[in-house]
């Protein structure tokens, strides 16, 4: 399970013919493959995705992923940490409401009896869905502690691999990175340049013109 609150450190990378061959030959181990259902949520006027904040609805379950401090990795390092995005999770109810409303602010004035039994603080905050997708991944974890690889089959037909890391509160994330980079290495990794996520690929073929907004803002 994940923790309450980890930042995940994760390199993207392309899948090829050749991914599953590699990974077996690093000793990589698979443990299990499960379709993921996820629905992405903000306000029409983008207020959580513009701050680069992605609320979602996985398996029944809210998740907030927000920017660390740190979250350009490579601004200020080498290379390979470019590659390398870094977010915080949030997985408690009251933390995510906390963050969003902060956030929309409350041009949408208090709400009297507040709770999290139901879910009309999603309306009450005028959140909609904006993007919605199936995944089918295959997980492995590696020999390299705390490492897993996710291959991602999206239903609208984007195929990616993930190299991840996930770190506790106050953990150590140049760690996190090096054994990214170690992995990489073993995979033969060798491009450069950032591979584009599952909500970029959606956005630009679904909603071009939030697409848009977050690329001039260099969201994505
Ligand atoms: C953080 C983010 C988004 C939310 C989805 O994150 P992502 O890691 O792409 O999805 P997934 O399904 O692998 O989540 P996991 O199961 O690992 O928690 S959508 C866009 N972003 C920002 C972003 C970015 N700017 N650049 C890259 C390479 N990835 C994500």
């Amino acid at each position: 399970r994940r923790l309450f609150m980890s930042v995940e450190v994760e390199r993207k990378f392309l899948c090829n013919a050749d991914t599953l061959k590699k990974l077996k030959e690093i000793g990589a181990v698979c443990i299990g493959q499960r379709q993921i259902h996820d629905q992405y949520f903000d306000t029409p006027e983008f207020h959580l995705t513009l701050r680069d904040m992605w609320l979602r609805k996985r398996k029944g379950c809210w998740e907030l992923k927000c920017p660390t401090a740190e979250s350009q990795s490579g601004k200020q390092g080498e290379a390979a940490a470019a590659l390398c995005t870094r977010y915080k999770e949030i997985t408690s109810l009251p933390e995510i409401h906390l963050r969003v409303k902060e956030v929309i602010k409350e041009d949408r004035e208090s709400e009297a009896g507040f709770s999290h039994e139901d879910e009309s603080w999603v309306s009450k905050l005028n959140l909609v869905c904006f993007a919605e997708f199936t995944t089918a991944r295959r997980s492995f974890t590696l020999k390299e502690e705390g490492v897993q690889v996710d291959l991602d089959q999206a239903d609208f037909g984007y195929h990616v691999g993930e190299i991840e890391v996930l770190v506790p509160e106050g953990g150590d994330e140049q760690a996190a990175l090096e054994k990214i980079r170690k992995t990489a290495e073993k995979l033969g990794l060798t491009g450069d340049q950032r591979v584009k996520g599952k909500m970029d690929v959606y956005l630009k073929r679904n909603h071009p013109e939030h697409y848009a907004k977050l690329l001039s803002e260099h969201i994505l």
